[in-house]
């Protein structure tokens, strides 16, 4: 098979790169390791950037999202038993963020694809890049038990933190940057009607704990716990006592109690590489970059990544151009690094580090009391919230 563009992945960053490269007229044809069931039913991210969503209404997959997005133009901090309220929309002249399950963006894009005649191959083996340096690197995957190879003009690795592209790249031409963190989230979806329209982070002494929704019946939660935290150990009835425990604040706002319908345990780390280009290989999302999703960023970051490359991309093939191609990495990067910096905050100031003491105990507090109460710090962090300007 011959094609421009061979993308690996179809998550957020590979999905939106084919329909963004098929607007521009530019062919491109990504290979899944995982079913159209699968990845359509995968639990993951839910808050969408305010330049997230005008891209996907400008670009015509919109439809649902406009429909049954929940449009939120506040988010609120909660710390010493009280909820505090940081306006989104009229700190930053009107933008917000929706919340939207990453599995239906999935799915709208697969749809948009699929309907506009792209080509996914899904359930794909023992998927290898080649040919990085040449100018017709070639993807080879097993199907159905037969071997098979596009070449490509470009290949974008957008096959995750634990896809095979970014490692397929020569020792010691990628330089990694990292923090893992000394916990993660426990989340669960729940039957039980949202008691906040807006998005709830909770600074407690018994550890961090977040409150959002997917729909005016499914709530969302999250709570930190140990990074190799047993979920055999938590029956319903424990993750309850203890959302309740952490979240309910002296008005007698907490959320309501309902039967848990997934759960599962997310590792926190920050992760960048840099470059995120070797040779014809253009790496996207999350096989360049993670980041705890204490900012609500990651599939979002993702999106932003692959706007820069389609254009780099569009330009190669409408006027020759390489410039736009090598400035891939440093473009994104600068970006990249500004949102890893709100993330790493975020995580700094809500969760509980081992060690911490009294003195770093009322820090946190102090700097939630600041960023909730002062101008300069609510505007400062509603504008990394809604999303910086995109590229
Ligand atoms: P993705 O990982 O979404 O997609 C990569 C795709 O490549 C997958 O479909 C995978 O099956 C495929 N692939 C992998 N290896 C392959 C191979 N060898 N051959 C072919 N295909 C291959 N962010 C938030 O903001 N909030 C959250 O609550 C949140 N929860 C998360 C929970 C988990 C468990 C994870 C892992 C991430 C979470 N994130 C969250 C971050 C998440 O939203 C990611 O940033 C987002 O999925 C990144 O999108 P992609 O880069 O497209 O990678
Ligand atoms: C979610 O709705 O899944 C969500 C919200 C806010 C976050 C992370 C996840 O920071």
């Amino acid at each position: 098979m011959r094609t421009q563009v061979g993308i690996v992945g179809a998550g957020p960053a590979g999905l939106m790169l084919s329909h963004l490269l098929h607007l521009a007229g530019v062919e491109s044809v990504i290979l899944e390791c995982r079913s159209r069931q699968y990845i359509e039913d995968r639990v993951r991210a839910g808050v969408l950037e305010q330049g997230t969503v005008d891209l996907m209404k400008e670009t015509g997959v919109g439809e649902r999202l406009e429909r049954e997005g929940l449009r939120h133009d506040g988010v609120w901090f909660s710390f010493g038993g009280r909820r505090h309220r940081v306006n989104l929309s009229e700190l930053t002249g009107g933008k917000a963020i929706t919340v939207y399950a990453q599995q239906e963006v999935v799915r709208d894009l697969v749809k948009a694809r699929l309907g506009a005649g792209g080509q996914i191959v899904f359930d794909v083996d023992d998927l290898s890049v080649h040919g990085l340096d040449s100018k017709i690197p070639k993807i080879r995957y097993q199907k159905d038990g037969t071997e098979h190879e596009v070449s490509c003009d470009f290949i974008a690795g957008c096959d995750g933190f634990h896809g095979v592209c970014r490692p397929s790249t020569p020792k010691g031409v990628i330089a990694v940057y990292e923090r893992v963190y000394p916990f993660a989230w426990l989340g669960i979806l729940a039957e039980a009607a949202p008691t906040s329209d807006e998005v709830v982070y909770t600074y407690h002494e018994r550890g961090f704990a977040l409150f959002s929704m997917r729909s005016p019946k499914i709530t969302r939660l999250y709570l930190q716990c140990a990074p190799e935290e047993d979920l055999t150990q938590w029956p319903d009835d424990r993750i309850w006592k203890e959302m309740r425990a952490r979240m309910q604040t002296e008005d007698g706002w907490a959320p309501a109690i309902g039967p848990v319908i997934q759960k599962g345990v997310t590792g926190m780390r920050s992760f960048v590489i840099e470059p995120m280009q070797f040779g014809r290989l253009f790496l996207a999302g999350d096989a360049a970059h993670i980041v705890p999703p204490t900012g609500a960023k990651g599939l979002n970051l993702a999106v932003s990544d692959v706007r820069v490359l389609s254009r780099a991309v569009e330009a190669f093939y409408k006027s020759g151009r390489h410039d736009l191609l090598d400035e891939y990495s440093a473009t994104c990067l600068r970006r990249i690094w500004k949102v890893q910096r709100f993330s790493w905050w975020m995580t700094s100031m809500l969760h509980l580090f081992p060690g911490y003491d009294g003195f770093d105990h009322r820090r946190q507090v102090a700097e939630l009391d600041y960023v909730t109460s002062s101008r300069a710090g609510m505007t400062s962090l509603a504008e990394n919230y809604v999303g910086l300007p995109m590229d």
